[in-house]
């Protein structure tokens, strides 16, 4: 074993993979954002998971970001949004070599922790598994998935992966992560926005093939501007395939929009256009996509970054 696991949120994915690490026998704590969220941790005697019809409380050592004991692997399990506030609580705490995990979707937030703690080793993780609340502390593993793990700045492994085979937390080492995170990005800018707008299933975009059509042609574009040729093959086919392969599902921006949380988006749309910016390529319905779905969740009451 290679050191103690620190779970910053205590959310559905950061539930996911605290609970698996937990049961594997491997040392964690969990971190809870204030006394309120530990006395309720507490109340509820841990974390449970709901899987494949079955039910599991896991009494997990849980702390406030303010403890004292070195973190030497934060997992860090908040939105994107939250992302950088939540690791500046336990900045203090982080060891000169301690290394910090990003789960969160999109792009932006892990360029800026990784900036802001230049000592820490950041290893970004693109996930497609799915899980989700069912009331506070009871996680729902919903999909499965795959969880690319990667270092833009450093290719190599570092020694603690065996640790996930124990946990049965399934993974692969990216040697490109960038790749897998902006072909990701990528996906959710075509089929999220337009669910959202369409009020509808991800099946549905299918009789939308104009908007989507012009869509993957703008972003295939954006990503070969930012020197992402892989991510940029093939896109069009992918989103196709991704659609059909969820075509009874709402997307994670529509179940955001319904359910009266913040969405994601700045991460998302947000950092397509941004890019396009920066690279000079032009993208109207990338940008007036952005501009009605920003008009939507304000009509919402929801932030619309
Ligand atoms: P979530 O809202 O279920 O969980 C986030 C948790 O972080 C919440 O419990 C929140 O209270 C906590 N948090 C926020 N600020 C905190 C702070 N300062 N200190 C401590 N805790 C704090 O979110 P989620 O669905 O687990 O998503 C996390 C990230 O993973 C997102 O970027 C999401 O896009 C990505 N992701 C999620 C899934 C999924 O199936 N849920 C799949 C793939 C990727
Ligand atoms: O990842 C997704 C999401 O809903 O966030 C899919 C299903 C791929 C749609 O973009």
């Amino acid at each position: 074993m290679t050191g103690v696991w620190h779970v910053l949120g205590a959310g559905s994915l950061g539930g996911l993979w605290a609970t698996r690490l937990f049961r594997a026998g491997l040392p964690l704590h969990l971190i809870l954002r204030n006394p309120q969220r530990l006395a309720e941790y507490h109340a509820a005697g841990g974390l449970e998971l709901l899987e494949n019809g079955t039910s599991r409380l896991y009494a997990i050592p849980a702390e406030l970001p303010e403890a004292t004991t070195p973190i030497e692997r934060l997992l860090v399990a908040c939105k994107a949004y939250d992302a950088e506030a939540a690791v500046a609580e336990v900045a203090p705490r982080l060891t000169k070599h301690s290394e910090i995990l990003l789960l969160q979707n999109g792009l932006g937030s892990q360029q800026a922790i990784a900036e802001q703690w230049p000592e820490s080793r950041c290893i970004f993780i693109s996930s497609t598994e799915g899980a989700y609340r069912q009331a506070d502390f009871q996680i729902v593993h919903a999909g499965r998935g795959q969880n690319w793990l990667g270092d833009p700045v450093n290719r190599q492994r570092p020694p603690w992966l065996g640790e996930l085979n124990l946990a049965d937390i399934p993974y692969t080492w990216a040697e490109d992560i960038m790749a897998k995170l902006w072909r990701k990005l990528a996906i959710n800018c075509a089929i999220n926005p337009l669910s959202v707008l369409n009020d509808c299933r991800n099946g549905e975009l299918l009789n939308h093939p104009e908007p989507l059509h012009k869509l993957c042609c703008e972003l295939s574009e954006v990503l070969r501007a930012c020197d992402q040729m892989d991510a940029a093959d093939g896109l069009e086919a992918e989103v196709l395939r991704i659609i059909q392969a969820t075509a009874q599902n709402f997307s994670s921006m529509h179940q955001d929009v319904q359910n009266g949380r913040r969405t994601e988006v700045s991460f998302l749309l947000g950092q397509a256009s941004r890019a396009a910016h920066q690279h000079g390529v032009v993208t109207p319905t990338l940008r007036e996509l952005l501009d009605r779905l920003q008009a939507l969740l304000r009509r919402h009451g929801l932030p619309d970054d």
